[in-house]
């Protein structure tokens, strides 16, 4: 019996497709890709890269107990390893293009060849498990799209299987590229399953995690041979990436002693401790080739923690942050070597003119391996708010060639997050993302921007809302003040009523150019003059007295 085949657990997910759009499916590069089209009023339609695989689709028949069927399962089974390796690191190093490249490439619009260059070269890395065949491959790289992850999982005090279900397929619905499950709380195993089975993205964990739970709880219980079978029985399960924090050395404790916010990684600490308990190096360092050996079977990617990143601004960029971000640098080139794929977690906290130098440091010695950060905050004055605070930082980092931005919730600090704060950090981070696209001058990035823009311009509001990451909010504030339908195509809103809409007086500035055969400057310009003329006529006052009483 399989975790899903027990009917007392009833997840609810949420199905069905985002407001005015439909799932389509298009066959580029002999693989079948899907995207969210948005139908505009006009008769066009836009195209979104789609996260939020078949409950977006009206079509698919969607069954929590059976999971998502395996798409990748025959390109999976068809493959002989090169090398001894299964890996997508492998084949591209052999010149081969997978599959799972040639989906990323048709994703992204982008060739497959460059996409499997800049999987050998080790610059992006296409989490897919071999178990996990259910997942649609996504790349993670600084010259593709830039991809957020979003972090659920239940805790020793909230939550449920159900909730946590739920919680992976809302993110995804909401643009969420990875998630990871950092459950640390009751039935992991289960709900790691569920989770896996019904994912149509890359699935993250943090394996010391779950050691830590078969050791209750007590770090210096931990040994190499627990946390190797824990890792084992998670690469069977499917896990797509782990994070790793195999940076945290026994020398590097002591330069943490005088920080504000000491270590705050969970990860890190668990590390930090062990090391100390037993006055030896960390067994995640000294058998990390070993473990190169577990992850190259399954194709896990790494995900080199950052177990001493600062936890408040006054921590950012210190010795101790630095210290560990060489030496995963250093087992970034091992895993390579071992044709295992890696990215490298970054910070934190951190304010913003200390931001370039990360990236910059992190490239450098890694030969640019995908660069994952949480957030960074760029402030700590605003508990309640740090998906602000992380999103700024964020958006900064990710202009500067941060691959995936790890989000952050408004519960930060506070509390689990529920499935709304899911949302709120979903959406704020797709902002951070897409905003570091445009500055990054990624392709088609700002094709989005401008159908929204013409769509307002337009005063298409059902347009102008599909189009928005977040269609029902944007929808309901509207409505909030004119709920009636003639509004929607109406030349104004609430905010500055029919008088005052400056897109309004833009379009009538065209329409008197069109009318008196001037050019826009022109007309401008005669407008101008016009109105310039009525002003002197009033007696030059900028405030006319009030007519009437
Ligand atoms: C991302 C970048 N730096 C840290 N992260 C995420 O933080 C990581 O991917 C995982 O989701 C979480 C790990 O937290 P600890 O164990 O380092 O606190
Ligand atoms: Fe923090």
């Amino acid at each position: 019996m399989t975790a899903l085949d027990d009917r007392s657990v009833r997840p609810t997910v949420t199905t069905g497709p985002i407001s005015g759009s439909s799932k389509e499916y298009k066959e580029i590069h002999g693989v079948r890709v899907p995207f969210r089209r948005v139908h505009l009023t006009n008769g066009e339609h836009v195209d979104l890269y789609d996260t939020s695989g078949p409950y977006t689709d009206d079509t698919a028949h969607i069954d929590v107990h059976s999971g998502l069927s395996p798409l990748r399962a025959d390109w999976i089974a068809e493959r002989e390893p090169v090398n001894g390796a299964v890996t997508q690191l492998a084949y591209a190093k052999a010149g081969i293009v997978t599959k799972e490249m040639a989906f990323v490439a048709a994703r992204e619009n982008m060739d497959p060849e460059f996409v499997r260059d800049e999987v050998a070269r080790g610059r992006a890395v296409i989490p897919v498990n071999r178990r996990h065949p259910e997942c649609e491959p996504a790349i993670i790289g600084k010259n593709f799209l830039v991809k957020i992850n979003a972090n659920i999982g239940n805790s020793a005090v909230s939550s449920s299987i159900e909730d946590e279900v739920e919680k992976m397929v809302w993110a995804t619905r909401w643009g969420a590229d990875t998630v990871m499950d950092l459950s640390t709380g009751k039935r992991i195993d289960e709900t790691r399953e569920w989770i896996m089975r019904n994912s149509p993205v890359p699935i993250g964990t943090v394996p010391i995690y779950q050691a830590l739970e078969k050791v209750n709880g007590d770090p210096a219980a931990l040994s190499w041979e627990v946390y190797r079978d824990t890792v084992i029985e998670q690469c069977e399960q499917g896990v797509d990436y782990m994070t790793v924090h195999a940076g945290v050395l026994l020398r590097y404790v002591p330069l943490t002693a005088k920080r504000v916010t000491g270590i705050v990684s969970r990860g890190g600490s668990i590390m930090a401790a062990w090391c100390l308990a037993h006055h030896r190096e960390s067994f995640l360092y000294t058998h990390f080739e070993e473990l190169c050996d577990i992850l190259r079977a399954y194709d896990v990617t790494f995900s080199l923690g950052d177990g001493l990143r600062p936890g408040s601004i006054a921590d950012a960029n210190d010795a101790a942050q630095f210290a560990e971000l060489r030496t995963i640098c250093e087992l970034t080139h091992v895993a390579r070597e071992r044709d295992v794929q890696v990215m490298i977690e970054g910070p934190g906290h951190v304010p913003m003119h200390k931001i370039a130098e990360n990236v910059r440091m992190e490239e450098e010695l890694s030969g640019e391996a995908p660069f994952y950060t949480l957030g960074p905050l760029a402030t700590d004055i605003a508990p309640a708010y740090d998906h602000i605070t992380s999103a700024i930082g964020a958006a900064q980092i990710g202009w500067l060639g941060t691959a995936m931005l790890c989000y952050v919730t408004p519960k930060e600090h506070l509390g689990l997050p529920n499935r709304d704060d899911v949302k709120t950090g979903v959406i704020t981070y797709k902002i951070a993302a897409h905003s570091a696209d445009l500055a990054k001058g990624h392709p088609g990035a700002q094709d989005w921007d401008d159908a929204l823009s013409k769509a307002r311009f337009e005063f298409r509001w059902e347009d102008q809302f599909n189009l928005s990451l977040d269609p029902d909010t944007a929808r309901g504030f509207h409505d909030e003040t004119l709920p009636a339908e003639p509004a929607k195509t109406a030349h104004f809103c609430s905010m500055c009523g029919p008088k005052f809409c400056s897109m309004k007086i833009t379009q009538d500035v065209r329409e008197y150019a069109e009318k008196h055969g001037l050019s826009t400057v022109d007309a401008i310009e005669a407008g101008m003059a016009e109105k310039s003329d009525e002003f002197h006529d009033k007696g030059d006052k900028v405030y006319l007295p009030v007519v009437g009483d």
